[in-house]
């Protein structure tokens, strides 16, 4: 995968699974590997929340099966909409 959009999927795969191989489960993010990557890849997201539960409702938002855990599946659910909110910021500074 050579094309810009098939790098882009290409590292989101592995910055999911950098982080979900950590512990337990490697291809899940457990709550304290989920707040990593967090931390670790939108920490001016995270700046940016005032909200001290921010970690566990991104948590409880994502995981869809409710089996504690954020499979790939759910993860590109939460990048989804970032990408949206991100392209809406570049809108707005366009204008
Ligand atoms: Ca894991
Ligand atoms: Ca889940």
């Amino acid at each position: 995968m050579a094309s810009q959009l098939g790098n882009a999927m290409e590292n989101l795969i592995k910055v999911f699974y950098k982080y979900s191989s950590k512990e337990g489960d490697s291809s899940k993010l457990s709550k304290a590997e989920l707040k990593n990557l967090l931390y670790g890849e939108f920490a001016d997201f995270l700046a940016a929340s005032k909200d001290p539960m921010v970690v566990e409702n991104i948590m409880k938002d994502l995981d869809e099966n409710r089996d504690g855990q954020v499979d790939f599946q759910e993860f590109v659910v939460l990048v989804a909409a970032l990408t949206v909110a991100c392209n809406e910021f570049f809108e707005q500074s366009r204008k």
